[in-house]
């Protein structure tokens, strides 16, 4: 090509226009990015066309961990023939190269999730000492059901006799011994032994059981330095400790104390998509991911107080609306409704109906700053963790101990912006009803039913093979990808094999817009197994779990499956699958190494930046599998991604003996026992 040539053709390229129907499958996303090319709005989707990624960071090879480098190793346009002579400056391997900025990742994630837990924990330790009163111990149950985890007694005996102790005290107990989790320096970090004993055990064994979250965090940040841990599979060993201290600690003594905070999420309904926005009313939008703040803000949104002042402004009332996790937590408490995922949140603003985008942490891009000077949206950060520089963003600190007070003044703020509306509001008539809420309580609840109080009848549909198998299916949207495609292609092909689907974040939402969350999608969408069991049970075939810190109640869901019995000793054993088809940030890389930690095949869509050191892309690939019974895996198509996933489950199923096209009957107790001992 000459050099003409090339500039023509990049010329073009950067003329190249987004074709809405070409980058997602989401009808409010399409109309949406119609206005926004009329408005003259520029958005991720614009600079996924014109900004490529580099192929060497794509393949993991790029290492800038010092200033004798960026170091760039590219996998040779004809392959590694013979021995791979790449190195860096230092001499560092293409694979010590992507298993450090592999390690890197797992580190960003596990300390968003958990830094995220240590704020709730921290809150939690307020309210248990009573001394913030927009804060409270609610679910009591819950309390007293963990606390034996971190080993505090729930009675005590006075004058020989058994009694129950004080609630405050066991909050102000549990609430000291979860937060020291963070700094802890030696010992064990008390939720591992929530797992399977096999599993906890395998653990022990390979030395990998978390001493402290934070710890093992820093610790990734020590090894990745320029010229410490140069061993992949000793960089991944690392990994482990701090992706399980996510999974096992930093998120799920967040879901947990969350939970006891503002309650333990059971099947609710919900509304999802733009369309939940109204023209009349103000519209706000809580965006990220702590429901700390999100919590107060509904109580503000909610308050007479507030309600008149927006009436007094013109208003008919106040929609206060989610997007991102934030989304996922008070729609699964109090049923508000979903603006939307990942990569609607610029168009959010685009609508011109938003009064105020409220930020706390996580998932926020940057440009939604300058898509809101584009219409009249007020862009509020309230972490000082997450401030914005671009725009005329407003900074609002909310403060734990006047949450409250904070709320009303950023409520307030989004009131008094409603009568700034330019003209051309447009709100997408698409929007979907959805079941939500499932937590492994709640699961337990709907599919175990109190007679037995466990996941028995789950397992005996998998043992009968009803259901086939179990997939979680997770993760973010990502520009490089069309938006959500890929979530519904992996979600419904599971379907139509009878595996049920646990899904939370991002893919939460893709679902409900899809309106795979309810009841009636069973008979659309699933196999004749599956759809039988959803009917008879009235599930929805996906089932709503929560956030991304709540992947930690899909580890505490598999646990109970083994524990109900018959499916063997260990998750490694189930005949169930994880998946993220569109993820793009470190805590999804974080949540897949606790998840194959956890003896889980785990795979992943889009791209991972391991494919440039071929080493060690087996090693997390196919290696990883015959230490913890799960592994990774890249799998870009979304129906071979399915595919794949199916193959593992019956995999499964053959170890278990369950190929043979069981009798469907109910087992009984002793049938279970024979099954156990099996
Ligand atoms: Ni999870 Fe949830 Fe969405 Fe991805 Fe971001 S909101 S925490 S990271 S993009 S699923
Ligand atoms: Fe290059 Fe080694 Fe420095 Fe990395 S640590 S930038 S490979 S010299």
């Amino acid at each position: 090509m000459s050099a003409d040539e090339i500039k023509a053709k990049a010329e073009v390229k950067a003329k190249k226009t987004v074709n809405p129907r070409e980058v997602t499958v989401d009808p409010a996303t399409q109309q949406m990015l119609e206005k926004a090319a009329k408005d003259g709005v520029e958005t991720i989707f614009d600079r996924a066309i014109t900004m490529k990624p580099c192929n060497i960071g794509e393949q993991g090879t790029c290492c800038k961990n010092c200033s004798q480098g960026p170091c760039r190793l590219p996998l040779p346009k004809k392959g590694i023939e013979g021995k791979d002579e790449r190195k860096g400056l230092c001499g560092a391997t293409p694979e010590t190269i992507a298993a450090r900025n592999f390690a890197r990742m797992v580190a960003g994630g596990a300390a968003a999730h958990s830094d995220h837990g240590r704020g709730v924990a921290e809150v939690f330790l307020a309210a248990a000492r009573r001394e913030t009163e927009d804060y409270h111990i609610q679910d009591i149950e819950k309390l007293l059901e963990i606390a034996p985890d971190f080993e505090v007694a729930t009675t005590v005996i006075v004058d020989g006799q058994e009694q129950e102790r004080d609630v405050y005290e066991i909050a102000v107990e549990v609430g000291e011994k979860a937060l020291a989790e963070w700094g802890k320096q030696e010992g064990e970090i008390y939720y591992a032994k929530r797992a399977p004993e096999a599993r906890y055990k395998l653990w022990q064994d390979l030395d990998v059981v978390p001493r402290g979250i934070d710890r093992e965090i820093v610790e990734i940040m020590h090894r990745t330095h320029m010229g410490v841990d140069q061993d992949y599979r000793n960089i991944i060993k690392q990994c482990s400790r701090a992706a399980i201290g996510d999974g096992w600690a930093g998120s799920m003594i967040a879901t947990d104390l969350q939970d006891i905070l503002f309650g333990t999420p059971y099947p609710t309904q919900g509304e999802i998509n733009l369309g939940v926005l109204k023209a009349d009313h103000v519209n706000i939008i809580v965006h990220g991911h702590e429901p700390l703040l999100s919590e107060m803000i509904v109580v503000a949104a909610q308050s007479p107080e507030m309600l008149d002042y927006a009436k007094q402004k013109g208003a008919k009332g106040i929609i206060l609306a989610g997007m991102c996790c934030t989304a996922n937590e008070i729609l699964m408490r109090h049923g508000m409704p979903i603006a939307g995922n990942y990569l609607q949140q610029e168009l959010a603003i685009v609508t011109g109906a938003l009064d105020a985008m409220v930020v706390d942490v996580q998932c926020i891009m940057e440009n939604i700053a300058n898509v809101a000077q584009c219409y009249h949206t007020k862009v509020i950060t309230t972490n000082p963790r997450a401030m914005i520089e671009s725009g005329d963003t407003v900074h609002i600190e909310f403060d734990e101990h006047h949450a409250l007070e904070d709320a009303k003044k950023i409520v307030k703020t989004a009131i008094d912006n409603f009568p700034n509306r330019k003209a051309e509001a447009m709100i997408p008539a698409a929007k979907e009803k959805m079941v939500v809420g499932f937590s492994y309580e709640a699961i337990n609840y709907h599919l175990g039913g109190t007679f037995r109080g466990s996941y028995w009848p789950l397992n005996d549909n998998i043992i009968n093979g009803r259901i086939r198998g179990i997939g979680g299916v997770v993760g973010c949207n990502n520009a490089r990808t069309t938006h959500d495609e890929g979530h519904l292609i992996v979600v419904k092909e599971l379907l139509k094999n009878d595996v049920i689907v646990l899904t939370t974040g991002c893919n939460a939402m893709a679902c409900g817009k899809a309106g795979l969350l309810t009841p009636e999608a069973a008979k659309v969408y699933c196999g004749p197994g599956l759809a039988e069991v959803c009917e008879t049970v009235g599930i929805p075939p996906v089932l709503h779990m929560g956030s991304c810190v709540d992947n930690s109640r899909i580890l505490m869901a598999a646990t109970q499956v083994v524990k109900a019995g018959g499916l063997g000793k260990d998750i490694s054993d189930l005949p169930a699958a994880g998946s993220a088809p569109e993820w793009m940030s470190e805590k999804a890389i974080s949540i897949g190494h606790y998840f194959v930690t956890a003896g889980v095949y785990t795979v992943f869509g889009v791209g991972l930046p391991v494919t440039g050191a071929p080493r060690f892309q087996k090693y997390l690939f196919e290696e990883l599998e015959d230490i913890y019974g799960g592994m990774w895996d890249l799998v870009v198509d979304p129906y071979e991604h399915a595919q794949k996933m199916i193959k593992h489950i019956d995999k499964k199923r053959k170890a278990l003996g369950l190929d043979k096209g069981k009798e469907r009957v109910l087992m009984d107790m002793a049938d279970r026992q024979k099954l156990d001992a099996a």
